[in-house]
């Protein structure tokens, strides 16, 4: 069995990671290497595999479960990918409110696949805006428990990637870089913008050469980690929508104003709300990473008579509070004479996180 190179992608909700992996796939794929992605989730019809299987790449997807807690699904995957892509490099993109991966999933891969699996540092994607709040000792508009989980990510990371460059200054880039520092000394930090490119291959020529990943573990209390996950609502459903001709981008704008105005006006905390219009060739992607002023669409589904919506929203109430938000607010959006079949609706609080391994010392790379 050839090695296979493994990178992780970490970090929040909406930081920019599954923007990231198309991004790396295709360069390294232009470079020549084959590559693999996994994605994660704690359920189902999850827009995150959806979009990157439009870049014609092998992806798997670990739902139910975090890869912590399924480290058996995660390594399933691994073969999967590894045989079926022939892949040279993979990577992963564990769910956003996930943390102590150096414990429970490096050490573990670093000791189980020793010489079929390099493990590359890990890297821990933030979002700017909300990183520089975190730095700052605020929540970054989180529950503080999410927020304990935002920064235990980072204190864990190898590599600490501020991503989304391109919406914030150079000069507080590099405020918000030597802030990041100060507070996290054991981690590199780099700048990244899957928009502009800035900074991506200095980062790919990073985890494609380094051995080092998961240099330390970090203490994590697991009561708060916990809570940061179980204040979250989570719910994954695709509809089939189908009647008379329909612009989607004005339906999806519609639907994602109405959502984000809502959960605004309830004060409730977004993680990540998102949206894929397929219809055809065409398809449009709508993001709210956080407040009404967050939310971002990109590309076009085009007007026709039919298309599928997969929606994925993680918000800050209980998933019964966030299932009836969605059906209301998808019920009321444009297109009366629109059906809307829900082909699968998941909704559900994450349980108590436990993982699969949990290893308490860090295994050297030979
Ligand atoms: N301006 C900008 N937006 C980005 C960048 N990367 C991701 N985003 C946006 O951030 C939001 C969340 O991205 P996504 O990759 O889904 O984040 P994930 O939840 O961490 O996988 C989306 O609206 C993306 O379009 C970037 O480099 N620049
Ligand atoms: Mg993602």
């Amino acid at each position: 069995m050839t090695t296979t190179r493994l990178i992780l992608v970490g970090g929040f909700l909406g930081a920019g990671k599954t923007t990231l992996l198309w991004e790396a796939a295709r360069r390294i794929t232009e470079s020549g290497k084959r590559i693999g992605l996994i994605t994660n989730d704690q359920a189902p019809e999850l827009v995150d595999t959806a979009i990157l299987s439009r870049n014609d790449v092998k992806v798997a997807e670990v739902s139910g479960s975090c890869f912590c807690c399924n480290f058996n699904g995660l390594i399933d995957a691994l073969k999967n990918v590894r045989d079926e892509a022939n892949a040279d490099v993979i990577i992963a993109e564990p769910v956003g409110s996930c943390t102590d991966l150096s414990a429970t999933i490096i050490q573990p891969l670093k000791q189980n696949l020793r010489g079929e699996l390099i493990v590359s540092p890990l890297s821990v994607l933030a979002d700017p805006i909300r990183l520089n709040d975190i730095l700052n000792g605020e929540t970054a508009g989180l529950h503080p428990s999410a927020a304990y989980i935002f920064r235990k990510q980072l204190e864990e990371s190898d590599l600490i990637l501020i991503s989304k460059s391109d919406r914030v200054s150079p000069e507080e880039l590099v405020l918000l870089k030597e802030k990041a520092k100060l507070h996290f000394p054991d981690s590199e930090v780099m700048v990244v913008s899957s928009l502009s490119g800035e900074g991506i291959d200095e980062w790919l020529n990073e985890v494609l050469t380094r051995t080092d990943a998961g240099k330390r573990l970090v203490e994590v209390d697991y009561d708060v980690y916990a809570e940061g996950e179980a204040v979250l609502g989570w719910l994954n459903t695709t509809i089939e929508l189908s009647g008379r001709k329909t612009d989607w981008d004005a339906f999806a704008r519609e639907l994602m104003q109405n959502l984000s105005h809502q959960f605004d006006s309830m004060k409730a905390s977004v993680g990540h709300v998102k949206i894929l219009i397929e219809s055809g060739e065409n398809y449009l992607i709508g993001n709210l990473t956080g407040l009404n002023e967050t939310l971002s669409f990109r590309n076009s589904a085009g007007t026709s008579s039919e298309a599928r919506l997969t929606l994925n929203a993680r918000v800050e109430m209980s998933p019964e509070a966030l299932e009836e938000i969605v059906r209301k607010t998808l019920d009321a959006t444009k297109g009366k004479n629109l059906r809307k079949k829900i082909v699968a609706l998941r909704c559900l609080s994450p349980g108590r996180p436990k993982p699969t391994f949990r290893f308490d010392q860090v295994i050297p790379v030979f």
